[in-house]
């Protein structure tokens, strides 16, 4: 399928400055290059821009900027919907993890109509598992996971297109999550790989685990990958930095055997914040995670037997 980059110039569901030049960090460092190096078609679609805004109401006092992440959940659920309608495999990029609402929801609503179950993979240091009536920063980046999960308190958005069920949800990297949502996961039976299972079993078996029970259902995948899934002395460029994340061959190895499992369907590139980059490195090396994703290696190994 023909790539689809969304530039979502996203930075209202956190609070520091700078998200919102993400696309255009993504533009410079090559990432429609990077993509046609691996013989793929790909297409700009620019950047959407913020639709006008609803009155919205929530009883938590904390959050913010409830209006604007509606709206940009709407055209973003909207125009991944139309890019995956159209064949296409959409490449949002962001813009913080606000946009996953949207992405994630277009995505499953496409994968509604196709009658094929979707699943996530959650490459974070964060679970990203908080609802708007629990999020105590109030900032709703925090919060995407359990929108997609069917959690209660996103009245003000659209209801997502059937929840995904935590045995289709599967988390890497997460490393700093808040009472509230460490209750409502395991609660809920949320399978989290967190940095402790990466060093005691490594990526590889849990994740091909994944892969394999999306394969046998005949599922879709969405990938959302936050920079902060990195660690921070190869990735800067993120508002929440937090030690101990996956290094550069962890990272380019889960890509690979992405890549090799030909199972990803639609990706969101979240948190970049070019502002705090040192020299386009981050940029640069999330550009490179794309690569690997699309194909691109030294020596070609055969893909695993199905
Ligand atoms: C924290 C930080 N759990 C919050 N969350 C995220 O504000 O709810 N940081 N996603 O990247
Ligand atoms: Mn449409
Ligand atoms: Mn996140
Ligand atoms: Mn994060």
């Amino acid at each position: 399928p023909k790539t689809i980059l969304i530039g979502a110039p996203i930075d209202s569901g956190q609070q520091r400055p700078g998200c919102l030049m993400g696309p255009a960090a993504y533009r410079v460092a090559g990432l429609a290059r990077e993509i046609a190096a691996e013989g793929h078609g790909v297409e700009d679609w620019g950047d959407l821009t913020l639709p006008p805004l609803r009155e919205v109401a929530c009883p938590n006092p904390a959050v913010h900027s409830l209006a604007e992440t509606v709206a940009w959940t709407e055209i973003l659920m909207d125009r991944v919907d139309d890019a995956l309608s159209g064949g296409g495999f959409p490449i949002v990029m962001g813009g913080d993890h606000s946009l996953a609402l949207g992405s994630a929801a277009g995505a499953a609503a496409f994968a509604h109509r196709q009658d094929r179950p979707l699943f996530l993979l959650w490459l974070d240091a964060h679970s990203d598992f908080h609802t708007p009536l629990t999020t105590t920063s109030g900032n709703l980046h925090g919060t995407p996971l359990a929108y997609i999960n069917g959690r209660d308190g996103f009245d003000a958005l659209p209801p997502f297109p059937t929840p995904v069920p935590a045995h289709r949800i599967c988390m890497f990297g997460i490393r700093s999550v808040d009472p509230a949502e460490q209750a409502a996961m395991q609660e809920r039976d949320i399978q989290v790989n967190d940095m402790r299972v990466i060093d005691e079993r490594g990526l590889v078996a849990p994740l091909r685990e994944f892969l394999d029970a999306v394969r046998r259902e005949g599922g879709m995948l969405h990938v959302s990958l936050d920079v902060d899934f990195l660690d921070p002395s190869i990735a800067p460029a993120v508002g929440t930095t937090v030690p101990g994340g996956a290094t550069f061959r962890e990272a380019h190895l889960v890509m690979e055997l992405l890549h090799e499992s030909g199972l990803v369907t639609s990706l969101d590139l979240v948190e970049l914040n070019p502002f705090l980059d040192d020299r386009g490195m981050t940029a640069r090396l999330m550009v490179d995670l794309v690569g690997s994703l699309m194909g691109k290696k030294v020596f070609d190994r055969p893909t695993r037997a199905k």
